[in-house]
């Protein structure tokens, strides 16, 4: 088949700053599509509308995007900082009173127990300014290693094996609309129907032009309407179902052996490795059927174009890593990566994954995507930060480990939060609720009073995303502007302003003297140039002239790279890298005590821990309660029904539900959102295994036992 012309995307598209109709063109607060959204005042009650310039998506919001006004003015929305009273309550007080005690209480903690004895907890909801100046402010203001972020609950596993794999990694190495010109999807643990909608454009563009879509999902998600085929897997066996794919290719003579020998290594020890992979094995281990192995292989094998996508469903798994380079390792036997219209990737999922995971709020990092124990990156940093190398911290504790050993001797005494929900997205809740108690001091900062504000010692109200300026990297690497459409409300300050207040009073103020997001922007372009993630060529008004930039972006004169690996891959060695992957069980598989799968996800009205998207009618009117999805003859076998109580009970707690009946879900697995808190958060019962490389937990899979909730016990 013949390759597709490449368009020239880098071409100015200009007018993004006057939106039609008046209003401020920014971009929504939710997920990592960044969707492009006008915003028109009131400030107490915008209104908000998708913006038909933006290629990513053309005018069309969905329901959160839509209503993410509601947040703004909302009666809830916290506008002074709170203090805990004698009487353990929180209560109003000043800022000068709040700032002066998080400052003095984090001190006090590193006085007693040395610098790392602080933890900070920073966000993919964060703009590269402030995620940026939060990691500048853990090293350089307080002098702590530990400072980790909830990406790495999110797609580190991708960004582990991207890099080891690609030598680089950026979610998507190709624009959103090369999507839309690829013959062949493959689509491996990702529900874009409801977590991306707009994607369903391109979806939908892909099919109208006889493209043809491969579903690899436990259950039969809404994404699964769009499909031509779907892989209905038993969680956890994504590597074996890969290396079967990829035997079936080897098989049938569908390896792009020039592609194999001219771009890549490693791939004689794969093939070996396949070779054992034979679909009678694989049907045993992932329930799919030989047939259905040999039709997704033939019709990934046999397209001219093809791209393997990725979302959170193997990558959030205890050999989340590997499952991701199961799945490279087809896309590398079949020629796409650096190919047009071909390639893997991963769907980034939070506003500034992307941008959130490049510029040093994570323990092992500096910015640009550099590493903290690379010497020359060092020395880089520490001179744009004004400090000696040698005081600059090394590599902290991951997220997990951090929060899992909170109080403990060994373990951070205090914590700084900052854009995380963590008592209802961390895994094992339980444990992490009880660690929290045994800290010291928790400062959080938010809009409104979460889960975990509440627990809080201090909490410091923040301004939203319409009331701040600032840049995310969507998931396209495309880096764009936040802009302001109204100041905050009265005694509400933006989180860049909160943490150079903080590092004046902890001393260390002229590293911080900033007077916004713009002059943040200019730091981190200086200190991100020559990294991996290079913006030193990208400025606000070149994101205005074009529809943002894509990074690596070394210089002015720089169009941005919207492409990756045309040429060459970020290895040493130019090539990518096959890695073979055997596959183990998950930590926790199904037993006569718990007897069931328990995977977990995301529905459509709802945004993460719910913070936000609980706030807002509409959304609640959508999706009211906490739901847990199985299939009617599980729900029978449990004497349920649709919408009576449960409760769902692993080894580490109970938490309690509503019942959904499914019949698209396996009979052996219960599917539960995590967008609730307290006894309706599914964290309490997930499993804490983590992945050794990218430090991921097994969100994805554990052994769940039903109950009924009327207490007539275990029934399954
Ligand atoms: N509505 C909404 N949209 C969102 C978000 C949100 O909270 N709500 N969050 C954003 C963020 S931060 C993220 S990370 C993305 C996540 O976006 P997705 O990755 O699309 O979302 P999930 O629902 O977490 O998981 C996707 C699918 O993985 C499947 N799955 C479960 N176990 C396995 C398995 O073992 N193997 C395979 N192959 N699949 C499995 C689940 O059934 C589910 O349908 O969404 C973003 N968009
Ligand atoms: N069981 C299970 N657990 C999961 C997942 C799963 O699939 N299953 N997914 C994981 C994934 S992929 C992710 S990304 C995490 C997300 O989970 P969290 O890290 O909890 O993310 P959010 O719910 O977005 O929390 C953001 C909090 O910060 C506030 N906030 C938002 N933006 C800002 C800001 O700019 N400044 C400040 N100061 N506050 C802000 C919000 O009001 C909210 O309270 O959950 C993880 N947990
Ligand atoms: S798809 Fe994502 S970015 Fe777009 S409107 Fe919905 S939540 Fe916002
Ligand atoms: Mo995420």
């Amino acid at each position: 088949m013949d390759q597709p012309e490449l368009d020239d995307i880098t071409a100015p598209a200009g007018g993004t700053l006057a939106a039609a109709g008046g209003g401020t063109l920014s971009h929504c607060p939710y997920c990592a599509f960044q969707c492009g959204m006008t915003i028109s005042g009131p400030a107490g009650a915008p209104s908000i509308a998708g913006d038909p310039a933006f290629p990513v998506n053309l005018g069309v919001l969905c329901v959160k995007g839509y209503t993410a006004g509601k947040t703004i003015g909302h009666p809830e929305r916290l506008t002074s900082p709170l203090v805990r009273n004698a009487r353990g309550a929180l209560e109003p007080c000043a800022w000068d009173e709040a700032l002066g005690l998080v400052s003095s209480r984090l001190r006090e903690v590193q006085r007693r127990h040395g610098k790392s004895a602080v933890g900070v907890f920073g966000s993919g909801a964060l703009t590269n300014e402030k995620a940026y100046l939060l990691g500048k402010f853990a090293r350089v203001a307080l002098g702590t290693a530990n400072i980790d972020y909830n990406g790495r609950f999110c797609m580190s596993s991708a960004a582990a094996a991207s890099l080891r794999a690609f030598g680089l990694d950026r979610g998507l190495p190709f624009p959103l609309e090369d999507i839309a010109r690829t013959d062949v999807i493959l689509l491996a643990g990702a529900n874009p129907a409801e977590t991306f909608p707009p994607m369903m454009r391109v979806i939908d563009a892909h099919r109208a032009r006889g493209g043809r879509l491969i579903l690899i999902d436990p259950r039969r998600s809404p994404t699964a309407d769009a499909a031509t085929l779907h892989l209905r897997l038993t969680p956890g066996t994504d590597a074996a179902l890969a290396n079967g794919i990829l035997h079936v290719l080897v098989r049938d003579g569908l390896i792009d052996r020039d592609y194999v020998a001219s771009r890549t290594e490693g791939f004689a020890e794969v093939r070996a490795l396949v070779a054992t992979y034979w679909p009678e094995r694989v049907e045993r281990i992932t329930g799919v059927t030989e047939a259905q192995l040999v039709e997704a292989a033939r019709l990934v094998g046999r397209a001219g174009t093809a791209m393997v996508l990725t979302g959170r469903g193997p990558e959030q798994q205890a050999q989340g890593v590997k499952n991701v380079l199961a799945y490279v390792d087809i896309a590398l036997a079949l020629g796409l990566p650096g190919r047009p219209f071909s390639g893997y990737g991963c769907l980034t999922g939070q506003g500034n994954g992307q941008g959130g995971r490049e510029h040093g709020q994570k323990a092992d990092q500096l910015p640009g995507y550099r590493r903290i124990d690379d010497p020359a990156a060092r020395r880089h940093i520490a001179e744009v930060w004004g400090v000696p190398e040698a005081e600059l911290p090394g590599p902290g504790r991951s997220a997990y480990e951090l929060l899992a050993t909170m109080g403990d001797p060994e373990g951070v005494k205090a914590l700084l939060v900052m854009g995380s929900n963590i008592l209802v997205s961390a895994p094992d809740a339980l444990r992490i609720e009880r660690q929290l108690r045994r800290l010291d001091f928790l400062a959080v900062a938010d809009f409104f009073l979460s889960e975990t504000a509440s627990q809080a010692d201090v909490v410091l109200p923040s301004a939203q995303w319409a009331e701040e300026e600032g840049t995310t990297t969507n998931l396209e690497g495309r880096v764009i502007r936040r802009r302001r459409a109204f100041p905050p409300p009265p005694g509400v300050r933006t989180d860049l302003e909160i943490l150079c207040a903080l590092a004046e009073r902890l001393g260390a103020g002229s590293a911080f003297a900033f007077s916004g997001a713009r002059e943040v922007f200019g730091e981190l372009r200086r200190a991100s140039a020559g990294g991996p993630a290079d913006y030193a060529g990208i400025s606000y008004e070149k994101i205005d002239a074009a529809q943002g930039v894509f990074w690596p972006c070394p210089t002015v004169e720089h169009p941005g790279t919207p492409r990756l690996f045309l040429e060459r891959f970020a290895t040493p060695s130019g090539r990518a890298r096959f890695h073979p992957v055997k596959h183990s069980p998950p930590a926790e598989v199904p037993d006569p005590e718990y007897p069931l799968y328990l995977t977990t996800g995301r529905v459509l009205a709802h945004y993460q821990s719910g913070t936000q998207t609980r706030r807002v009618s509409e959304l609640t009117r959508l999706a009211p309660e906490a739901t847990a999805h199985m299939n009617p003859a599980t729900a029978r076998r449990n004497g349920l029904a649709e919408g009576d109580a449960l409760v769902l009970a692993t080894r580490r707690g109970r938490a309690w539900f509503t019942a959904r009946l499914d019949p698209g879900l396996r009979a052996d697995t219960v599917f539960v959102p995590f967008h609730w808190g307290g006894e309706h958060a599914v964290n309490r019962l997930t499993n804490p295994s983590l992945d050794p490389v990218s430090r991921m937990p097994e969100f994805k899979v554990c052994a769940v036992r039903v109950e009924r909730a009327d207490g007539n016990g275990a029934t399954s």
